[in-house]
């Protein structure tokens, strides 16, 4: 005479597979936000800017004016923050700034020049004909300020 499975095994068993399927789901559904979190997938959200925003960083490192004579001058645009921050240039003097950040970045003189929006490894050249002293700041993230001189 062979004994016949217990009548509630079935039952334990689809509770079983149903909490399986469940862990899972949630684990497919985590591992998909974690993803489109960390690229950026969803509005352009940037690690880097995210950090940068947080930590204020920009404009912190000190520099040393640069004076320069010759009439093409480069600006480099490089963690946040405009190399040189202090510049001076000769009147009839293109600057031209680059973006190395990932981040886009302007160099904005707010009623006098403006670079546009310059992706990662876009320049912009400006000619700068009259004397003058020029604060900017990057229009997208305000806190990266710098200074060029006309003289
Ligand atoms: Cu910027």
């Amino acid at each position: 005479m062979s004994r016949a499975a217990p009548p509630h095994a079935d039952g334990r068993f689809l509770v079983f597979a149903g909490v399986i399927i469940l862990a899972f789901a949630i684990f497919l559904i985590v591992g998909v936000i974690m993803g489109v979190t960390m690229t950026g997938g969803l509005g352009g959200w940037n690690m880097q800017d995210h950090m940068a925003g947080m930590m204020g960083r920009a404009g912190n490192s000190p520099q040393t004016p640069v004076a320069n004579s010759q009439p093409e001058v480069s600006v480099e645009i490089r963690d946040f923050e405009y190399f040189p921050r202090d510049l001076t240039v000769d009147a009839g003097a293109k600057v031209t700034w680059t973006n190395r950040d990932s981040a886009p970045h302007t160099a904005t003189a707010k009623g006098s020049w403006d670079t546009g929006v310059l992706k990662e490894g876009q320049s912009g050249t400006l000619t700068f004909d009259k004397p003058g002293v020029y604060d900017y700041i990057c229009a997208i993230h305000p806190s990266m300020q710098a200074k060029l001189t006309v003289r």
